[in-house]
Parts: C-alpha cells; sequence; structure tokens
C-alpha cells in the first residue's frame, strides 16, 4: 500500500436527491431521484490514506481521533475499495482529514469527504478505475459523493437497472461555462437532528408526499440542464427553488416530521424573495440542514452576501464560485 493524498470540492444539488431504490442492495447506495449540483470552489475536504503506523486503523477528522459511526463508515468504505485492488484481506490504514467546512451541519460534508477519501484510497490500494468508476464507488459512500468528482456542473442518473450500472454521474458542463455564485448563509454553528440516510428512509416509510416527490423530480434536472446549457438565470432558479421546497414538503410530511430549518433559515428566504423584487436576483436551495445556499450571478453575490448577513441570527456568509474536479497525488 501506498500513503495518497486526495482533495474533492464539496458540492450542492441544484435539483435535489432525498430517497434511495426501495428494493435494492443496500450495499450499491441507489438513489430514488436523480440529482443536478454545482461543485464548490471554497469548501472542499483533503484526505490522506496510508498504511497504519501503530497497527490499527485510526480515523483523524479535523485534529480528533473517532471511533464512531463515522469512522465505521470510512472503514467499510475503505474495505470496499481494497476488495476491488486485492483479494486479500484489508491491512490496517491511517486515515487523516481535514473538511475546510463545517462538519454535519447540511453543508455537505460527506460529499467532499466520502469523495476525498474514496480518491485517496483508490491511489493508495492501486485500484484501477477511471473517473466515473471512482464516481460510483463513492456513490457506495454517500450518494452526493458521486458529483464531486467532477468540477462545474454535474448530473447523477438514476438509472433503472437492478445492478446500478446505470447509476453513474457525468459531467455536464464546465465551471467556467457560467459565473454563477452560490452564497452560503450559516444559520446556525449546530449539528443537524437526524442524518440524511435515516431521513430519507423516513420520508420513504411514512410522508404521503414522497412519491409525488420521486415522479416529478426527472423533468425538473431536464429543465435544468436547458437552462443551464441557455445561462437562463430565472428559468434555472425556479426550478432549484421549486426542487428544494418540494423535497422540504416531503420531508415535513414525514412522520414524525423532518424539519431542518430554524427560525433564520425562513427569515432568509423571506429576504431573498424580498430582494428579488427589488432587482437583486438570487434563488434559494437548502439541503438537509438549516442553512440556505443562494445562487445568483457573479455580479450579485456581495451585495446580496452584505444583505443577507444583517438578518437578525446569520452568523455567517460565504461566496462560492464553480469548483474543480477531485484529484489525488501519491506521497509515498
Ligand atoms: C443532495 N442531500 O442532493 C441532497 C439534498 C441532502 C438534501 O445528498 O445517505 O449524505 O449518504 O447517500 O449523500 C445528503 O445525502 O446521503 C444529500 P447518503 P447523503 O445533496
Amino acid at each position: 500500500m501506498l500513503t495518497a493524498k486526495a482533495v474533492a470540492h464539496s458540492n450542492i444539488a441544484l435539483c435535489k436527491y432525498w430517497g434511495k431504490r426501495h428494493g435494492a442492495a443496500a450495499e450499491l447506495n441507489l438513489p430514488a431521484t436523480s440529482s443536478l449540483s454545482l461543485t464548490l470552489d471554497a469548501l472542499w475536504t483533503e484526505t490522506e490514506v496510508g498504511p497504519a503506523i501503530e497497527g490499527q486503523d485510526s480515523f483523524v477528522l479535523d485534529g480528533t481521533e473517532h471511533h464512531d459511526d463515522a469512522a465505521r463508515k470510512v472503514f467499510a468504505h475503505l474495505d470496499r475499495l481494497y476488495r476491488l485492488a486485492s483479494g486479500a484481506p484489508r491491512p490496517p490504514c491511517r486515515v487523516r482529514s481535514v473538511n475546510h467546512l463545517p462538519t454535519a451541519a447540511g453543508l455537505a460534508s460527506s460529499a467532499s469527504g466520502f469523495a476525498a477519501l474514496t480518491v485517496a484510497a483508490a491511489a493508495a490500494f492501486g485500484v484501477a478505475v477511471d473517473r466515473t468508476g471512482l464516481s460510483s464507488l463513492a456513490r457506495m459512500g454517500s450518494g452526493s459523493a458521486a458529483r464531486s468528482l467532477w468540477g462545474g456542473f454535474v448530473r447523477l442518473d438514476r438509472g433503472i437497472r437492478p445492478d446500478g450500472s446505470d447509476c453513474v454521474a457525468r459531467p455536464l458542463l464546465p465551471p467556467e461555462h457560467w459565473d454563477l455564485r452560490l452564497v452560503v448563509v450559516q444559520t446556525t454553528a449546530a449539528k443537524k437532528p437526524i442524518g440524511s440516510t435515516a431521513g430519507m428512509e423516513r420520508s420513504r416509510t411514512t410522508s404521503p408526499y414522497y412519491n409525488a416527490w420521486i415522479e416529478t423530480s426527472e423533468s425538473d434536472l431536464d429543465g435544468a440542464e436547458r437552462a443551464l446549457a441557455d445561462r437562463d438565470l430565472p428559468a434555472l432558479g425556479r426550478i432549484v427553488e421549486h426542487s428544494c421546497f418540494k423535497m422540504h414538503a416531503c420531508m415535513l410530511a414525514s412522520d414524525p416530521a423532518i424539519l431542518y430549518w430554524n427560525g433564520t433559515t425562513v427569515e432568509v428566504v423571506r429576504e431573498v424573495i424580498a430582494l428579488r423584487s427589488r432587482g437583486l436576483r438570487g434563488y434559494v436551495t437548502i439541503d438537509a440542514g438549516p442553512h440556505v445556499k443562494v445562487l445568483c450571478m457573479a455580479a450579485d453575490a456581495e451585495p446580496l452576501a452584505r444583505n443577507l448577513r444583517d438578518v437578525p441570527g446569520v452568523i455567517a456568509t460565504q461566496v462560492c464560485a464553480p469548483g474543480p474536479d477531485a484529484h489525488s497525488e501519491v506521497l509515498a
């Protein structure tokens, strides 16, 4: 085994993934909806994978050693990757990861985290697959991670084949296609109340809106793809907000309800709508957490961020541009 380092950038879904394909092998982690995302330059994870120094697995995230569920997921993912490179049992590994974004607060740390882990481990173990193959492997760690293999605008198709072979991500357009920005508006420093995997299952089994959410999501992607190609922000923005609010309606109709928002989330959404009516064009999206992300043109990003920083309860804003592909480097 070698030691390798990888960097993967986070991504935010403009058309959302919420729900897993029912009846498929859990190991494959197949989504029930296709999704379309924007990779972000300013939020990323850096991960190093190499042989363990003291003969046992260790996972250090942001300087702290973890022995929790997060660590178990990391090592299960390494087992999966090592099986591809060699039939032999996986030797103990040392994983060191640094998140340049707030972890587990709905800012997509699992997307960049599992993408970086996959790319670093594939380089360390000598897994001979192309970027599409790496993306499918990353998806088995976390669905959104499949999209972080590429920069710019990325589509992940849910596919229909039982073996998941047509559930693949692909780059639609490069970062330089369109000078868009995403203003990330943080509304709390707290961690989210329920993880995505459990939340999705609760929505599937209890939300009366779940089937409607799944059935209407594909056409959102096709519309978003056209609006992207045409660089039509109002058309894209309308679809982005519709996809987001449909997903949250489905979450809210789960039993018990899944409510990721706080009061500030609502106030920020209202302010974005008010600013839009005054000519500052921003469109909101919200993930499995309370933060609001605002899609806009580059020229409007700073004025939007300045206005949104003044909403009571907002703790920070960050302007992100379209980001690059994930990449790795062998260190030793
Ligand atoms: C997304 N989310 O498309 C959606 C929007 C959250 C809301 O992908 O269970 O952490 O590990 O496959 O990737 C979050 O889900 O879930 C997510 P798993 P993941 O970005």
